[in-house]
């Protein structure tokens, strides 16, 4: 039987977020609750435990707090067996400086990969919300041996500008790598689509450290991983792609197998929300094959009294709907929702409070938001305007603790 490659995880965990505002206001992105029990970087944690890897570095820089806590209390493992998950704050190891880009972010923490020495080094982003069994595209990444293996995915030509876009050849060599562009290519067979990369990578660890050294030494560079680091080695021939289409989970459905998305918008964020709720999800969170795992705070059942209802939605535990008619909504723990209240196609984060005879439309609702009494969100557009943060399609947004009235 072939051994087992040493391997080690980092997870980039340093992003600002600026386009989730205000849910990045007071935590980093990967820290930003989602799916009513999780927050974002669950999903990234998850697939990396599930596929067997427990030696994870988090990096973490904006924010880290939250992210820190929860990463140190619900992420916790059994040092004993030589297992750890860590989130890894900016050290600033190499200067007074904190991260200049992705890049050095790893750069500056070479150490743990100098302690660990492991083969192979997975670099996965924080911020995305899917299944995926990392431990396949480790396999395809030694079997090719090529010195960095991009995960790529198909995505609409049309939203291909936000990502770093590949061209391959037939044996899976990336030939040329774009990030970002403006005018995204496409693949070979469909004018409207192109192959993206997922912002996950598997690296050979010698093939990584010299990349980041020499890009270390570039004082063009903007240190990036997408931008800098995955080009350079495009254009040394060492990059291969893993094909996001060939990845089996274990309990996906016909429905639900390739789903990835991005949640970097506030838009993108409540339509993957959305795509929890329906009958037969999009993205279904109770594939207990490949479970999405969290730690929940101690909190009793969710209760529905005086007639209270929810229809097409998620209601996390501790939560109470009292006479009142949910719908189509992610509601979070220790959410309280009042008599004649009507909350629909809403996204309520943990601990908010929705008043008596109020309404909410098409929301979001940051941690331990107040609703008060016959307070009215998401159908006036230019009276939450003037209040809210409000997305490009319409979605209001209010941010955590406020009160609306
Ligand atoms: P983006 O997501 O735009 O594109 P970036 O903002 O660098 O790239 O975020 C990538 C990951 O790194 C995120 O998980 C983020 O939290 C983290 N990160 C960002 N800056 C960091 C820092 N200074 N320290 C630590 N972590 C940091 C990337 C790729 C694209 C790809 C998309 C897919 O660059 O090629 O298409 O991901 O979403």
């Amino acid at each position: 039987m072939k051994g087992q490659p040493h391997v080690l995880g980092i997870v980039l965990a340093g992003g600002e977020g600026k386009r989730l505002w205000p849910l990045t206001a007071d935590r980093a992105k990967p820290a930003v609750p989602f799916g009513g029990n999780y927050r974002l970087v669950d999903f990234v944690l998850s697939n990396l435990v599930n596929a067997g890897y427990h030696r994870l570095c988090v990096l973490t820089q904006y924010k880290s707090h939250s992210l820190d806590r929860h990463i140190s209390t619900t992420w916790r493992l059994s040092s004993v067996l030589g297992q750890y998950i860590t989130p890894v704050p900016a050290q600033q190891r190499l200067g007074p400086r904190w991260y200049l880009g992705s890049a050095d972010a790893i750069f500056q923490s070479l150490n743990l990969v100098f302690d660990e020495r492991p083969d192979h080094i997975v670099v996965f982003g924080a911020d995305h919300v899917y299944r995926m069994d990392p431990a396949q595209m480790v396999e395809q990444h030694v079997e090719s041996g090529a010195g960095v293996t991009v995960a790529g995915i198909r995505v609409p030509r049309a939203e291909a500008k936000a990502f770093g876009c590949i061209d391959s050849d037939a044996s899976g060599r990336i030939t040329r790598f774009l990030e970002k562009p403006a005018e995204p290519p496409h693949v070979p067979d469909d004018p409207e689509v192109t192959f993206a990369s997922m912002g996950n990578y598997v690296f050979s660890t010698e093939m990584l450290v010299d990349a980041l050294r020499s890009d270390a030494a570039n004082p063009d560079s903007d240190h990036d991983m997408g931008g800098d680091i995955i080009p350079l080695m495009v254009a040394r021939g060492e990059a291969a792609v893993y094909d996001f289409a060939d990845n089996v989970v274990p309990g996906t459905t016909e429905r639900d197998r390739g789903y990835w998305r991005d949640v970097g918008t506030l838009d993108a964020y409540y339509d993957a929300h959305m795509d929890l709720v329906s009958v037969h999800p999009v993205f279904n969170l109770y594939n207990r094959h490949w479970p999405i795992r969290t730690a929940t705070p101690p909190l009793p059942p969710a209760k529905f009294v005086e007639g209270g209802t929810a229809q097409e939605s998620i209601v996390g535990p501790g939560s109470i709907i009292s006479g009142a008619s949910v719908r189509h909504s992610v509601v979070g723990c220790d959410v309280v929702v009042e008599a004649g209240a009507h909350v629909e196609g809403s996204v309520l984060l943990p601990g908010v409070r929705v008043g008596k005879g109020s309404v909410v439309r098409r929301a979001i609702l940051d941690k331990n938001v107040t609703v008060a009494d016959g307070a009215q969100i998401g159908l006036d557009a230019e009276a939450d305007r003037d209040r809210w943060t409000v997305s490009t399609s319409g979605v209001v947004v209010l941010g955590k603790g406020v009160r609306a009235d």
